[in-house]
């Protein structure tokens, strides 16, 4: 079914037969949009933005580019085709047909599931709220406020299933979405990560790159699901990601290309000299990473974990690729060997019964992908001649949630003494003076084609376009 956008809600879920639940969705809907103005990018409400809108969900539909002011976005309820006669592809349901409800035995784990992955779209939007105003490029700024409102569309994807499924207890659910807020002391928001500040676009490209990329692998999961509603928007969801991480992974890119052209032009390594050019030495962007990186580590949950356990047994939550990726669909009696810190201050190996250990298995192919850009960026480095080498820490690095948590060590994860820990962390990630430093960069750039000094252009413009086309008309 295609997309109506003639509805006050554009979807393609048939809404206008379910009056009940578009009724309960037209209530959220002003709500949302007093959230938006609150907490988005509303400095930017009379903007025209060339913003991608889906007019349908298939190649064809999902990328259409106009430009629009953001307030006038039209979200909506996008899932993507149903597979005909899918089954359950994992845990002890493997074969029997999807659900096209919720199982009451499982509803409130399904519900747990949706309102985490729910909270993390607003407060992206949130941490991200004043970045319009120390933007390198109109070009960037473009693909902020692209990433933006589609975080607010991902968010009304999840406010769908809790309305449409969850009767009251989803309505209310839905409402506490718009109550916490990143960083909030009272209510935050419920993943360590989301309540991190993005005060600056190092930050930004640093969460696009590595936050995004865990969206992709949860998403990739959820896409597994055997409740076929959630199954087919996340699905739909994970098209309009890929850009989210195309922005991080360009972006960081390119404040090494920069990094490396004034290397050259000043035949020098030395941060000082780079940062008295104006641009980002490498050292201070690998402690950038190293904060970003641990970070979202944790998003991944304990190594060990009964919650995993049930979702993948139960058929709530399987492994991104499942049906392509892996033989065993049902891991009854199969583990995994893990070396754990013994709480001596030495290792020790656990074997865990594989379902309990599917964090640490999303986890892995999680680090195998986030190796990807550092591999490409290692290159750009060694072509121009410089022997530095950008790294991804340990994941037994700064680690907030899991057996790690607390456990001194250095970025390779070797376990150190807590006073060796306390006086060497601040050179491993972000100083204050690196901060400082990144933020007297941050200096608008709103000319078409003009870019910030610490960034280069980009290779190509967005859907064809040059580079220098007027990407966002500031009105
Ligand atoms: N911070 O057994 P455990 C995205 C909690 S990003 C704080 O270890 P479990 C996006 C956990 O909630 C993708 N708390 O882990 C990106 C639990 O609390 P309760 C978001 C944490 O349950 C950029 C307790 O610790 N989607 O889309 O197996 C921009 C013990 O849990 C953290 C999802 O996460 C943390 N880091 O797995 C925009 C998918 N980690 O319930 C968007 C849905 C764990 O006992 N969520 N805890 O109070 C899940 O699949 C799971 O909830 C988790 C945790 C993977 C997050």
């Amino acid at each position: 079914m295609g997309i109506d956008y003639s509805e006050k809600i554009p979807n393609n879920v048939d809404l206008a037969n379910d009056k009940t639940l578009q009724r309960a969705l037209e209530h959220w809907q002003p709500r949302f949009l007093d959230w938006w103005r609150e907490m988005g990018p509303n400095d930017f409400a009379s903007a025209e933005v060339y913003l991608r809108t889906a007019v349908g969900v298939d190649a064809k539909g999902w990328a259409h580019y106009s430009p629009v002011k953001m307030p006038d976005y039209r979200w909506g309820i996008f899932l993507a085709d149903p597979i005909p006669e899918r089954t359950v592809g994992f845990g002890d349901s493997f074969g029997q047909p999807v659900w096209q409800q919720v199982p009451g035995e499982f509803r409130s784990q399904f519900r747990r599931l949706i309102v985490t992955q729910g909270d993390t779209e607003p407060a992206s939007v949130e941490q991200q709220h004043r970045l319009g105003h120390s933007c390198p490029s109109l070009y960037d700024l473009r693909n902020l406020f692209q990433v933006n409102v589609e975080e607010g569309r991902h968010l009304w994807a999840m406010v769908y299933l809790l309305h449409g499924y969850f009767g009251r207890d989803g309505r209310e659910e839905a409402e506490e979405l718009l109550a916490r807020h990143s960083g909030d002391a009272d209510k935050p928001r419920i993943l360590g990560t989301f309540n991190e500040p993005i005060e600056d676009w190092l930050s930004f490209f640093c969460f696009t790159y590595f936050t995004d990329r865990d969206g992709k692998f949860q998403l990739k999961s959820l896409a597994e699901s055997s409740f076929d509603p959630l199954a087919r928007t996340c699905r739909f969801m994970l098209t309009e990601e890929a850009h989210h991480m195309f922005v991080g992974e360009t972006g960081l890119g390119r404040v090494v290309k920069r990094a490396l052209e004034v290397m050259k032009e000043i035949g020098s390594e030395d941060p000082e000299a780079i940062r008295r050019q104006g641009a980002v030495d490498l050292p201070l962007l690998q402690r950038y990473l190293n904060f970003w990186f641990s970070s979202s580590l944790d998003l991944f949950g304990s190594e060990v974990s009964s919650n995993a356990a049930s979702a993948f047994a139960n058929g709530i939550k399987g492994r991104p690729d499942e049906t392509t990726q892996y033989q065993d669909h049902v891991c009854a009696d199969s583990d995994l060997e893990m070396e754990m810190p013994d709480g001596r201050g030495e290792l020790k190996k656990e074997t865990v019964a594989m379902r309990n250990a599917m964090n640490e298995v999303l986890r892995d192919a999680y680090i195998r992908d986030c190796e990807i850009g550092l591999k490409r960026w290692n290159m750009q480095i060694r072509r121009a001649g410089f022997g530095f080498e950008l790294r991804l820490p340990s994941s037994r690095f700064r680690r907030a949630i899991g057996a790690w948590t607390n456990v001194p060590t250095d970025p390779g994860g070797k376990l150190v003494g807590r006073g060796d820990f306390e006086r060497d962390l601040p050179g491993w990630i972000p100083s204050a003076t690196d901060k400082a430093f990144v933020k007297s960069l941050m200096q608008r750039v709103v000319e078409p084609g003009r870019m910030a000094g610490w960034i280069a252009p980009p290779e190509r413009g967005v859907n064809n376009l040059p580079v220098e086309h007027e990407y966002v008309r500031l009105n």
